[in-house]
């Protein structure tokens, strides 16, 4: 057994311990340790309570029951994971092909939150249903995980580690392919990345667990993905090519994305020996007849299996997938239902009766889908102060056609510069840059591009014509300028010239792929001074999350020292820190428990410091917080 520390030992409390004790029981010295990560969490503890968990408003911690674990039925089965592990990519290709019904990706642990909740779902809460998951839904095709904005958000604003989630669920769900999207040459960035950094990057991911990469650019432009299917391939996993669907292929006065559009990048996303064809629907606008016509048209295109990703922020989402799953789709994504619709994908519970007892009906256990569907409704409730809060189907989509993460991520950004009022102006100017930029493809970073300029007009008062007057004048956002020099690449269509000489004014465009004219990065070099900067040697995934977000990065790092790792509290504790008089337990290694009690709170001194008495394994505790109110 484990000894958490002196005073709890049984041999030592009941007044017994020989002299002998102590050099029989080296446990002992994991007392300085514990001592260390104990105070390190009750200076996160004595922040958060004090001063709030940053972005939310504070109305005290609400009283919820753990969330309801699943008792399930567990099934023995051989999972898509479990042939690419003993037969390789070709194999899981030629299994989904040979399936007659339709396969589902869980996107619960990436897309789902990212699109709900700010992105702000925690490992700790991905943990308590992991092998659940696994062993409960052997059927899924994949659990898509990682990657697209959660890479970031994980460091930024959740002090923890994307590498420690992958790796955490890796080991709770060894039978279930981990998915994760991949912006292609922007990798899980916003701009883009040398060559060598885009191959280190997928490298490192193959090896930590990825299994399957939806690699897509955020322009549909083949160039930019290229590298990466080559070198998933390369790794032997699995390359899913995106086509990003924008516009109405029904529409026939928009047919700058037309169907045949879609099948010529079908086609030469084929060459590029992609495993699989994902179709990107990001904003939840291909409609369901649309669906069943682009479907059925590439099913006759390509021999690839295809993989469909809608959103449900319409409220069409389960139309579309029923149109596309009666046209020949092979894949499409789901989430459980009470992390579904909206801006989410649509519900995986829903979408197994729209289809049972037809030709494609859903492979899945639908009683141990619904039971595991308890524990998201119970978690999706600590997360209550992220919501994005639509609450109706939005069928303005069809219009503004934002990215089902954008839309509140963009009415965040609007309200922290003054703009919240004026929100609806900010929608209908994201509709008017879209054209006066062509009518681009709109998925990160490009929509970003397309929402940046959107603010900056608004907030100047700046019309479509008021650009082109004064533009010469104008000092346009950095991620516009960035965009219209080539450095996300090239547009369909090309640039609009004349507003692209205003906007860079003189200043050179890239027509070529940036990743031709980016040094490759010296990871040696890179690997030595962030090991200066961190104090301890860095391994090569520290390395390359450095280079993808080196502030951030740091930060992290920095937070880390001073408050451990927080990841191991409960959801509510994170955000909401303690009561008074509360008592809460945390692991923070099998077996070994913190435990802490919060007795008082100090009122401030004269320099606002206020002191938190806690009580830490029997021990007491104080902290001094600075309260910044
Ligand atoms: C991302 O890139 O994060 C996306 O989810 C795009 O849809
Ligand atoms: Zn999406």
């Amino acid at each position: 057994p484990f000894l958490i520390n002196v005073v709890n030992d049984e041999q030592f409390t009941s007044g017994l311990a020989q002299t002998t004790f102590i050099d029989n029981t080296p446990s002992l010295f994991d007392f300085p340790r514990l001592r260390d990560r104990g105070s390190k969490t009750l200076n996160y503890l004595a922040n958060i309570t004090v001063n709030g968990y940053p972005g939310i408003d504070r109305q005290g911690k609400p009283h919820l029951e753990p969330a309801r674990l699943p008792e399930l039925e567990l099934l023995q089965k051989e999972t898509a994971k479990n042939i690419l592990d003993s037969r390789g990519a070709e194999a899981v290709v030629d299994f989904v092909k040979a399936s007659k019904e339709v396969l589902l990706t869980d996107t619960s642990f990436r897309d789902a939150h990212q699109s709900l909740l700010a992105t702000r779902l925690r490992s700790q809460d991905m943990k308590g249903i992991a092998s659940s998951i696994d062993q409960g839904l052997p059927e899924l095709f994949s659990a898509e995980m990682w990657g697209g904005a959660t890479f970031d958000v994980a460091y930024r604003f959740l002090n923890e580690s994307p590498w420690l989630r992958l790796r955490e669920l890796r080991k709770r769900m060894p039978n279930t392919l981990f998915q994760m999207l991949f912006r292609g040459s922007n990798a899980v960035g916003y701009q883009n990345y040398p060559d060598n950094v885009i191959e280190e990057f997928i490298k490192i991911s193959a090896r930590e667990g990825i299994d399957v990469f939806r690699i897509f650019d955020s322009l549909n432009w083949l160039p930019q993905m290229e590298k990466s299917i080559q070198t998933v391939r390369d790794a032997g996993k699995i390359a899913e090519a995106t086509i990003c669907y924008t516009g109405d292929i029904l529409d026939s006065s928009r047919q700058k994305y037309s169907l045949q559009y879609y099948k010529d990048l079908a086609k030469e996303l084929e060459a590029t020996g992609a495993h699989i064809l994902a179709i990107k629907d990001m904003a939840g606008v291909l409609k369901p007849q649309a669906a069943y016509r682009l479907i059925s048209e590439l099913k006759d295109t390509v021999d690839m299996p295809i993989h469909l990703h809608t959103h449900d922020t319409s409220g069409n989402g389960i139309i579309t997938y029923s149109g596309a799953t009666q046209a020949g789709v092979d894949i499409i994504d789901v989430a459980s239902a009470s992390l579904s619709a909206g801006t989410s994908q649509p519900s995986m519970q829903s979408i197994y009766y729209a289809l049972e007892h037809g030709p494609r009906h859903a492979k899945l256990n639908i009683s141990n889908a619904e039971k595991i569907d308890h524990y998201w409704e119970d978690v999706r409730k600590y997360y209550a102060p992220f919501e994005g809060g639509m609450t109706r189907p939005q069928t303005e989509v069809y219009k503004h056609a934002m990215p089902g993460g954008q839309y509140s991520n963009l009415k965040a950004q609007a309200t922290a510069v003054g703009l919240g009022h004026r929100f609806d102006e900010v929608v209908a100017t994201y509709e008017t840059v879209n054209m006066m930029f062509g009518d681009i493809i709109k998925v990160t970073p490009s929509s970003k591009v397309v929402g940046d300029m959107a603010l900056f007009m608004v907030q100047n008062d700046l019309t479509e014509a008021g650009v082109y007057e004064k533009g010469e004048s104008l000092n346009f956002p950095e991620s516009v300028v960035n965009f219209f020099a080539g450095n996300l690449g090239q547009p369909v269509g090309g640039f609009p010239e004349k507003l692209q000489k205003i906007i860079l004014k003189g200043k050179p465009a890239l027509t070529d792929r940036p990743g031709l004219h980016a040094e490759p990065v010296d990871f040696e070099a890179i690997q030595k001074e962030l090991s200066e900067k961190m104090g301890y040697e860095a391994r090569d995934y520290h390395v390359i999350s450095y280079l993808m977000y080196p502030e951030v990065f740091l930060d992290y790092q920095r937070r880390l020292a001073e408050m451990g790792r927080v990841t191991l509290l409960d959801s509510l504790t994170f955000f909401h820190g303690m009561r008074l008089g509360e008592k809460i337990e945390v692991e923070i290694q099998k077996g070994k428990n913190l435990i802490i009690r919060l007795d008082e709170i100090g009122e401030p001194d004269l320099a606002g410091n206020r002191v938190l008495f806690f009580n830490l394994n029997g021990q007491r505790r104080e902290v001094v917080v600075k309260d910044q109110s």
